[in-house]
């Protein structure tokens, strides 16, 4: 059993994906309802995974984590095709994560209108950059793993809902666009979404 702590949208929801995608069960607990959020992340970001005495940090590790223990065809066991779906990961993770980061940073720290929509602008161009970057790998097939969903379409498909936060035109190339919403269409995401929903929903009521 796991419990996953997570915020609504966030790059938490990829890890959640996966534990749907593995048929692992867990338990959801936003961060802002976890006692001393900070003892289990100092960092104070999510997703936090708590498995059995573990207390997991970091999504790509959690990620990595969660694939050695149980038997999957989200990555390879080794070699060259193991290598480059943890570099696609951490691609997504640390270089296409950050970017958007700036936008969101902007919108909490930039309070003059005309600066902050200057800041999102570049971002935007940053993103789309890195967009193009994906483009290029799905070149020859459906997936950044090739013709099955590897975890690195899992969090760019999530990274990519955040565009619709800001003032911003993101643009996805056609063949990023048909990953991302194949990978939002499968059950794991969908349920995941559910999940979070119910949650936020039970919490207002
Ligand atoms: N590299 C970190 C990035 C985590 C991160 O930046 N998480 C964001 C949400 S996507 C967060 O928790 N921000 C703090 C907050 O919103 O309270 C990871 O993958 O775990």
């Amino acid at each position: 059993m796991h419990t996953l702590y997570f915020i609504p949208g966030a790059c938490s929801l990829a890890t959640q994906a996966i534990l749907n995608e593995l048929n692992q069960e867990s338990t959801l607990v936003h961060k802002l309802e976890a006692d001393h959020f900070e003892t289990l992340n100092p960092a104070g970001t999510v997703p936090v995974l708590v498995d059995g005495d573990k207390v997991l940090n970091e999504g790509v590790a959690i990620i990595l984590h969660l694939l050695n223990k149980h038997k999957n065809n989200l990555i390879a066991e080794s070699g060259d095709a193991r290598h480059q779906a943890i570099e696609n990961m951490l691609f997504a993770n640390a270089t296409m994560h950050p970017a958007y980061g700036r936008l969101f940073f902007a919108q909490a720290n930039v309070n003059d209108a005309a600066a902050r929509q200057q800041v999102f602008d570049s971002a935007a161009v940053a993103i789309n950059k890195l967009w193009q970057v994906v483009e290029a790998k799905l070149e020859h097939m459906p997936y950044l793993g090739g013709h099955d969903i590897s975890p690195a379409d899992i969090l760019l498909a999530v990274y990519s809902r955040w565009g619709d936060f800001f003032p911003v035109d993101i643009v996805l190339g056609p063949r990023s666009r048909q990953m991302v919403d194949a990978v939002l269409r499968r059950d794991s995401m969908q349920l995941a979404l559910q999940r979070e929903e119910a949650y936020s929903a039970g919490a207002a009521a």
